[in-house]
């Protein structure tokens, strides 16, 4: 079969996420009065902001806006999550980065699948935060082995999109036909199901163990817990959901607003609480909040030196908010944060004089045509002169302290404090998963270094 029988993994991976919105809006209806809004914001911020539309054009990334999504999902053994690997690739998605959740008292760790190349993350950037049950973490000798027992039990993957992911690995790809079943097929493992595959007191005790665990243990699968869209301005979202009938968490999470955004800004509320049956039982049943609504701003990525930075001055934030009471804590985080970020240049200019975020360098063609002979030999002279334009690189990744933040605002508040003794393990992670996770800073440096070899090639010099 020679290759352009094939899909690329980019129309795979669209067609999939598609998919997936379109089931979840089935599943969690305020997710697409989510979708409206943020639709809605948006249109409005490109409509008055110029310098945004422009951006977001040269960056490729006005196509994408559309469809632009975020799942998460939260698997139990090594070989789920072994097989999701398989599964993500077949859409042309990588693992990126390591996030140890234990740290905010949430017993797994995780990494994000993405497209990792310049032209796949303009085509569609979907993304999949995947965490894994770190059961090892379970105290109780008899509770840890009853859930490895009942996980050990389950198959989460039909036998038709085992046979798919196989056959892509086999012979480099899928025709379109079979990428569209696959994406059926794939789909199944990431559906809700109402019936635990436990009796109540199995779920109760878990449940008591860590909400988490119970999500993990008790279920036929892992069901995607949130799609989040991608706004171009959360403050301004989230002043209007309350006219749309959604309650936000009071604060959010990341940095403060800025002219220059930088890394990631979330916000969720709680969706549902749904009903559930319990195996061997007739009548009645419980609830279970599993899933919940979500909407991010992206920013720049941020360099090793921004990044550090970015948590310092984090950290300065949890040390001024210590002990706060729970009333005042929302005003005082918020006036913490935009002090504390005072020191966080805000102008894209400094932060790439100054190293702190990765960017694209553009050609700008006019005055290509206009100037052909040039005399620059940096590249701060090729920006002066006209010749090139820095637009910012857009952060794919997530944030470990946020994500631990919207974690516990979505589990319920039981139980949740739990001082986890072991420390994180990226390598035990990484032997589950079958391969290393690439490093995100290592990602967005490539980016930069091919979008300026590539400049370096049309303006006609040499690389060095
Ligand atoms: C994942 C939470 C992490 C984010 O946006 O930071 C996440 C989960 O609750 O499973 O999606
Ligand atoms: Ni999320």
């Amino acid at each position: 079969m020679s290759d352009n029988t094939f899909i690329s993994t980019d129309d795979t991976r669209t067609l999939f996420s598609q998919a997936m919105s379109a089931m979840y809006q089935k599943e969690v209806p305020q997710y697409g009065t989510l979708l409206e809004l943020v639709k809605e914001v948006n249109t409005h911020v490109l409509s008055q902001d110029g310098t945004i539309r422009r951006q977001l054009g040269d960056t490729g990334q006005l196509n994408r806006l559309d469809v632009e999504r975020h799942g998460a999902i939260r698997v139990g053994t090594p070989l789920e999550l072994a097989t999701l690997r398989r599964l993500f690739a077949v859409m042309g998605m990588m693992p990126v980065g390591y996030y140890d959740l234990t740290v905010a008292s949430v017993p797994v760790h995780s990494t994000a699948f993405r497209p990792v190349e310049e032209a796949a993350l303009a085509a569609n950037p979907f993304r999949v935060f995947t965490s894994l049950l770190r059961l090892e973490l379970i105290e109780d000798d008899a509770l840890r082995e009853k859930a490895a027992e009942i996980l050990a039990q389950r198959a989460i993957f039909t036998p038709s999109c085992l046979k798919l992911i196989e056959q892509f690995e086999e012979n480099g790809g899928l025709t379109p036909e079979k990428a569209q079943e696959f994406v059926d097929e794939a789909l199944f493992t990431f559906r809700w199901h109402h019936e635990a595959t436990v009796d109540e007191k199995t779920y109760d005790s878990l449940r008591k163990a860590h909400p988490l665990i119970a999500d993990v243990v008790c279920f036929k699968g892992p069901h995607i817990n949130h799609l989040t869209p991608r706004t171009l301005d959360i403050d301004l979202a989230q002043s209007r959901m309350p006219q749309h009938g959604i309650t936000a968490k009071e604060t959010i999470e990341g940095p403060p607003r800025r002219v220059c955004p930088i890394l990631l800004r979330q916000t969720s509320f709680m969706a549902l609480r749904e009903p559930i049956f319990f195996k061997n039982q007739d009548s009645g049943g419980g609830t279970h909040t599993a899933r919940f609504g979500e909407i991010e701003q992206r920013g720049l990525a941020l360099t090793k030196a921004g990044r550090a930075l970015y948590d310092e001055l984090i950290a300065q934030v949890r040390e001024m908010t210590r002990g706060v009471n729970k009333d005042m804590y929302a005003t005082v985080y918020q006036d913490a944060l935009n002090k504390a970020f005072e020191q966080f240049p805000d102008s894209f200019e400094i932060l790439r004089n100054q190293g702190l975020g990765f960017f694209y360098a553009r050609v700008n063609h006019d005055t290509l045509a206009a100037k052909p002979a040039i005399a620059a030999q940096t590249w701060d002279e090729l920006v002066e002169q006209g010749y090139i334009r820095f637009d910012p690189i857009t952060y794919e990744d997530f944030l470990p302290v946020s994500a631990a933040g919207i974690f516990q605002s979505n589990l319920g508040s039981e139980n949740t404090e739990k001082d986890y003794k072991l420390v994180s393990n990226q390598a035990m992670f990484e032997e589950a998963l079958g391969m290393k996770v690439r490093n995100e800073i290592s990602v967005y440096a490539e980016l930069e270094r091919n979008s300026k070899l590539d400049a370096l090639k049309i303006l006609g010099l040499s690389a060095d």
